[in-house]
């Protein structure tokens, strides 16, 4: 047994309350190396002649990566507290393993063992429940649909009529959303992220000049206001992105430092290492990235702090958004992030608070910041397989089983799944412009765990590389809008609608990793019902078995609508290159 590959640390997503009553338990140890582990278990408190009452129980695998095997038990302490270790076996021996490290023997002292102190209902992660059922949909305003030529902006050009560039303009607006509602609607999408729409110099403004103003080439207020009650009428939900990181450079508090230096009353709203103030050739103050033109803000000075506390109040509360998408987010302190949700979460309870961390976030998603993170690692590991084939069905699930054990269960029902966004290439130029694959990548979001978010243009095969190119005018030439995409991803949105199983609750597990030779396979279930979805990633027809013992004479997949017979030897289903079915049992 290798004892240098166990790891267990509570709490985060090695141990943690998935609900007020029941905890989590994870331990990880090298792969196919330990063939049981127990949990041994016990109230801190329970004592009887001297002996700690303790007792075990057998723990099971909930997913495999490339080194670990990840093992997990739920439980219910009746007094919710816990002390706890381990008994690893394998054919040779069985170490127990608490706080204190190994031994051979179980240890007559709570004090050897791990401690989950008291599951107190504040502390349980709790992401707004909505979310679960939402499928998102991504728009990059300027670039959506020019509802209203009055507030185009100097040298707008026609629409689509040359490829977007970090500096053109094209007159997407507030009311080009509103006139194609009923596009969105149809898609069946429940929730809008807009990219922001504040008062900023840029086409993508993220530079924001005004945090309490709509930018006036996107419109204005009332317009805006109209958005969101015609959004909530064709119940979608509304989020709108916060720069908090940096202003822009014509921020008028930065252009006040630019212009009086050490005498401007904001020269601390940034971080400002000399004065005077230069830009070029190198700034000599924080910015994003090396950008000159977007001054990092010092979230930690007061001032700062309460201005853009009541800029995430503002929204809130006047316009009645559902959620904030946080630009950077990992580049702004904790302490300011926790002050904003206590602030916005008042107003709103259940709004919901995405930070844009394209890393591992389990600092931000202990409930006291964060309700999810947006899922890059989950985007990256689907187009290597999918999109570029550069992993096997196999590494896939190891990187996704990962992925999941990251976090907690609670966290991976509400992460933010996307395939691509205004910052990657589109989906189906990764796919190098093959619609059957995109189609069964978006079938594989829209039925695994988390939140799905579908960017704008790719329901009608648009294409576009990296940033600027994925940034192209919205296609609304319908004889140039594939169909086939968007009546597939309309009956996704609604099966996962029909079928609550898909959407929420239950429990996720892939197959075992032998089955995943030409194939991802995974199910969901609740006790009751199962949802098994195989996705064949071999580029030829192929029939797959059903590994388990269903005692019916036939089955459903309900993406097919078709039954399936059982045979001799059980259930198999064949699928064509790139198909994929959703089997109900
Ligand atoms: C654009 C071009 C740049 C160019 C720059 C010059 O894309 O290549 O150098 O212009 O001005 C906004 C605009 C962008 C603009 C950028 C800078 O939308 O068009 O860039 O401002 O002016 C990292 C950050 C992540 C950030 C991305 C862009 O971690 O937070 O970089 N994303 C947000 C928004 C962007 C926005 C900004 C931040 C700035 O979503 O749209 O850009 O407010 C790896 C790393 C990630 C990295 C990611 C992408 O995966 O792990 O950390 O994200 O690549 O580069």
């Amino acid at each position: 047994m290798l004892r240098e590959a166990i790891y267990h640390r509570p709490k985060d997503n090695y141990a943690y309350a998935c609900t007020e009553e029941e905890l989590h338990i994870r331990i990880r140890t090298k792969k196919n190396d330990v063939p049981s582990v127990k949990l041994l278990f016990g109230d801190p408190y329970n004592w009887k002649d001297g002996e700690w009452v303790f007792e075990t129980k057998e723990m099971s695998i909930s997913g495999s990566d490339t080194l670990f095997d990840y093992w997990f038990i739920a439980i219910s302490p009746p007094h919710r507290r816990l002390r706890y270790g381990f008994v690893l076996q394998d054919g040779k021996e069985a170490v127990y393993l608490g706080e204190k490290g190994f031994s051979d023997e179980a240890i007559n002292d709570t004090a050897f063992y791990f401690c989950f102190p008291f599951l107190n209902s504040i502390d349980v992660f709790q992401a707004p429940e909505w979310v679960k059922d939402t499928v998102w949909y991504q728009i990059f305003p300027e670039r959506f649909a020019n509802g209203n030529p009055d507030n185009n902006p100097e040298n707008t050009l026609a629409w689509g009529s040359v490829p977007p560039s970090p500096d053109n303009f094209f007159g997407g607006d507030l009311e080009g959303v509103i006139q194609h509602i009923d596009h969105l609607k149809t898609l069946g999408i429940t929730g809008i992220y807009f990219t922001p729409i504040f008062t900023a110099h840029s086409n993508h403004k993220y530079d924001t000049i005004d945090y309490m103003e709509i930018d006036p080439q996107f419109g204005d207020k009332e317009t805006f206001k109209r958005l969101v009650e015609i959004c909530h009428q064709n119940d979608i939900k509304v989020m709108l992105d916060a720069v908090f990181n940096h202003s822009g450079y014509y921020f008028p508090h930065f252009q006040d430092v630019l212009e009086n230096g050490q005498d401007s009353k904001y020269k601390d709203w940034f971080h400002i290492h000399e004065f005077p103030l230069q830009t070029e050739p190198v700034p000599n103050y924080d910015t994003f990235a090396f950008t000159p033109f977007m001054p990092k803000l010092n979230t930690e000075n007061l001032e700062v702090k309460e201005y853009l506390l009541e800029v995430g109040r503002y929204w809130v509360r006047e316009f009645d958004i559902d959620g904030w998408r946080l630009d950077v987010a990992n580049e702004v302190d904790h302490a300011f992030w926790r002050e904003f949700r206590k602030e916005v979460k008042a107003i709103k309870p259940d709004l919901y608070i995405l930070g844009e961390i394209w890393h591992d976030s389990m600092p931000w998603l202990r409930g006291d910041q964060f309700d999810a993170v947006m899922n890059y690692p989950f985007t990256t590991n689907v187009l290597n397989l999918m999109a570029k084939k550069a992993i096997s069905p196999a590494e896939f699930v190891e990187n996704m089983s990962s992925v999941l054990h990251m976090y907690p269960k609670n966290v991976n029902e509400a992460a933010f799944n996307l395939l691509d966004s205004h910052d990657t290439p589109r989906i189906l130029t990764e796919c190098g412009g093959d619609t059957e694959r995109m189609k069964q990548i978006y079938s594989f979001m829209l039925t695994f765990i988390g939140t799905p978010c579908i960017y704008y243009g790719d329901e009608i095969g648009m294409t576009g590389g990296m940033d600027p190119g994925c940034r192209k005018c919205m296609e609304w030439d319908e004889s140039k809008q594939d169909k086939h995409i968007f009546s597939h991803l309309q009956r996704l949105i609604a099966l996962r609608k029909e079928e609550r199983l898909l959407a929420n609750g239950g429990n996720l597990s892939f197959l075992p990793s032998d089955y995943h030779e030409k194939c991802i396979a995974y199910t969901k279930s609740n006790g009751k019902q199962t949802l098994l979805i195989i996705l064949n990633m071999d580029d030829a027809a192929t029939s797959f078995k059903v590994p388990f013992d269903i005692d019916t004479e036939t089955i459903s997949d309900i993406w097919s609508g078709t039954e399936i017979e059982r045979e001799d030897d059980g259930f198999s289903i064949e699928l064509p290159a790139k198909g994929f079915a959703i089997l109900s049992f």
